[in-house]
């Protein structure tokens, strides 16, 4: 089965709508006001059977455009996402103001493959015909598309049917495949109700297939429906493929809340912008396009206001090509690489159009070298080179899987398949780098550190490298701990020296050494602990005095001083005093400064410590024995 949809375009009254009928038997113009007026206003959905053919059983979905000049935007909305089209030029008229707009359209929109059908040629002599037809070769021929052979008929005679016939389905057999691994995208022209089913879109299906029971969502509400039934060529299937014109009968949803220029996408996959980076041409017959012009924008089954804001030149002339960015009247999502059709309000005009490159994005800098540059890659290369590309240019900050999903309209899930052959970093947290760049950054690391001696947080580290996102730093700086470049002091991230901290080790335990012999030395009578404490290795030493025991820390808390006793000379005391203690009524603090030959400055902080390990207890201004008894508190005389 095919998933071919043709677009029948052409001039008002050229026949497109008679031709379908004689193709497919049915008819489209079933509107009260199209059967009065004469003239197609709604698209019109035609199943065009192809079976028994050289080219096998295929069904061709074809659309049936209106040619009015005033529905030229619901054109716009049935062509967005077709395959090819067939040309309807009357062979008595001749090419007309839309047999021209219509094909710039449909070539703005990507197409390059196409049909014509020179109808009407009952009315006209062969010459005239075939001079008809070769005007549409040449129109066609010169605006990009590569058209089959024209097909003289006559719906009226019923002549030139079968040809047409076989014609298309030649065009149909002869498709490259689709390209898959896409963004699931469902751009909604109609919406409906059928009575037990509940509400029903129509679109044509882009990026991914879509499956009965899959969640979508809806744009731009950003809610999530769920897919009831999936319905292509009339019948009920499991799955819907790209390219093909799709129907979803969707729950959760009522039908109040859907309606044309809505559109179903893979949930998560589309983020709104404001801004829109495209790739543009304008036609021919267009006017200059000015940077700053307020234009009609047509995207998706989609339309609104926007701003044209021109990044390589001032003014675009008909016929020429620029890198532009629409900013949009309100936020609007669409996945890369759709194309988007321009027109003035007034007059009524297609003037230029083209393809989103950058989705997501904010108003960037005019005539921006740099940007141009990129917008150029973006511009020519396929969804798979463009990944690559992007991973390149990003090479020391890396980039997002996001972020390559938004550029390409891949589905991350593809991105990541398609990045396993290649010397590529995916990290668990989405970002891709090229392993070189990663051991590059990996090596500037240490470098930024040697400076620091205490270290440095990696907040810090990451201010000194700009563009540098955390996630990565957060990468290189667990490679470099595995790899034991570097080493984590605390918060602090620093080089691991081993010699240098074993020499630091030694120098504080010599340290210690001397500080806890001054102590020992001076008794019960230290120096101040200022003149101990001179530096941070100082400070380090004696806490390690501390934490050991070694040393006591007794505070005078009148004066609010603290003082430094060896252990050795608080046992010292303790000894003197215990026989002391025991004789009522106790001892008053100038009769254990007296027995220690001590003064106040030492005895007051001793005696706060002695009460607060229980040696003492204090009643009134008089100190007795406490109740810690003494064998827990002194070591064994040796
Ligand atoms: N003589 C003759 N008249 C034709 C032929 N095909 C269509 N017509 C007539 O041309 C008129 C327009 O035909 P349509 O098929 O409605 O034209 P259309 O291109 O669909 O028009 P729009 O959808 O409004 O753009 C109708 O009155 C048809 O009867 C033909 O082969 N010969
Ligand atoms: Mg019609």
């Amino acid at each position: 089965m095919t998933n071919l949809v043709i677009g029948v375009i052409g001039h008002v009254d050229h026949g497109k709508t008679a031709l379908v009928r004689a193709l497919t038997g049915e008819e489209t113009d079933n509107l009260a006001e199209e059967k009065e007026r004469g003239i197609s206003i709604a698209l019109g959905f035609a199943r065009l059977q192809t079976g028994d053919l050289q080219t096998g059983d295929q069904t061709i979905d074809l659309i049936d455009m209106p040619g009015h000049e005033r529905f030229i935007r619901t054109m716009i909305a049935g062509a967005t996402g077709i395959g090819a089209v067939l040309l309807v030029l009357a062979a008595n008229e001749g090419i007309k103001p839309q047999t021209i707009e219509h094909i710039d359209i449909a070539a703005l929109l990507g197409l390059r493959r196409a049909v014509i059908a020179i109808s009407k040629t009952d009315l006209v002599s062969p010459e005239q015909a075939q001079k008809t037809a070769s005007e549409a070769l040449h129109l066609l021929t010169s605006a990009g598309f590569a058209p089959l052979p024209p097909v003289f008929t006559s719906a009226l005679r019923e002549q030139g049917i079968d040809t047409l016939r076989s014609t298309l389905a030649t065009l149909a057999a002869d498709q490259a495949p689709r390209a898959t691994g896409g963004i699931e995208f469902l751009p909604i022209d109609r919406a409906f109700s059928i009575a037990g089913h509940g509400p029903v879109v129509t679109g044509t299906l882009r990026g991914a297939p879509v499956n009965t029971g899959d969640t979508l969502e809806l744009f731009p509400a950003r809610r999530m429906v769920k897919i009831r039934a999936v319905q292509t060529h009339g019948l009920r299937v499991p799955t819907a493929t790209p390219g093909q014109r799709t129907a979803l009968n969707l729950r959760d949803i009522d039908i109040a809340d859907l309606q044309r220029g809505m559109a179903l996408a893979a949930p998560g996959t589309l983020t709104p912008s404001d801004w829109l980076t495209v790739s543009i041409r304008a036609v021919a017959t267009a006017p200059n396009l000015k940077n700053g012009m307020q234009l009609r924008v047509l995207l998706g089954t989609d339309e609104f206001d926007a701003r044209l804001r021109l990044l390589d030149r001032d003014i675009l002339e008909p016929g020429q090509s620029g890198f532009a960015q629409l900013h949009c009247a309100a936020p609007v999502a669409f996945p890369a690489r759709e194309h988007v059709i321009l027109r003035l309000a007034s007059p009524a005009q297609t003037v230029a159009g083209g393809r989103i490159l950058e989705p997501v994005t904010r108003r960037q800098r005019r005539h921006s070298g740099p940007l141009l540059q990129r917008l150029e890659t973006w511009h020519r290369l396929e969804p798979e080179a463009l990944i690559l590309a992007e991973i390149e240019a990003q090479s020391a900050t890396g980039t997002t899987l996001t972020r390559l999903s938004q550029l390409s309209a891949l589905a991350p899930s593809h991105i990541a398949a398609l990045l396993k052959p290649h010397p590529i970093l995916l990290t668990r947290t989405g970002l891709a780098i090229r392993v070189a760049d990663l051991e590059t950054l990996a090596t500037r690391i240490p470098a930024l550190l040697a400076p620091h001696t205490e270290g440095l947080s990696p907040s810090k580290l990451l201010a000194t490298l700009p563009g540098l996102s955390p996630e990565l730093l957060d990468e290189v700086i667990s490679l470099l701990l595995a790899r034991s470049l570097i080493t984590r002091r605390g918060t602090q991230l620093a080089l691991p020296r081993p010699e240098a901290d074993q020499a630091r080790v030694q120098d504080e335990a010599s340290l210690a050494a001397q500080i806890a012999a001054q102590l020992r030395a001076s008794g019960l009578s230290p120096p101040d602990p200022k003149t101990i404490i001179t530096s941070l290795a100082a400070k380090r030493a004696t806490d390690r005095l501390l934490r050991e025991g070694t040393i006591i820390r007794a505070v005078d808390r009148a004066k609010d001083k603290e003082i430094l006793f060896h252990h050795e000379a608080v046992e010292h005391a303790m000894r003197l005093l215990t026989p002391l203690l025991e004789r009522p009524p106790g001892l008053l603090a100038t009769d254990v400064g007296a027995a220690l030959s001590i003064s106040r400055k030492y005895s007051m902080p001793l005696l706060d410590h002695l009460d607060a390990i229980r040696f003492t207890r204090r009643i009134a201004d008089r100190r007795i024995r406490g109740t810690a008894s003494l064998t827990a508190l002194l070591p064994p005389p040796r």
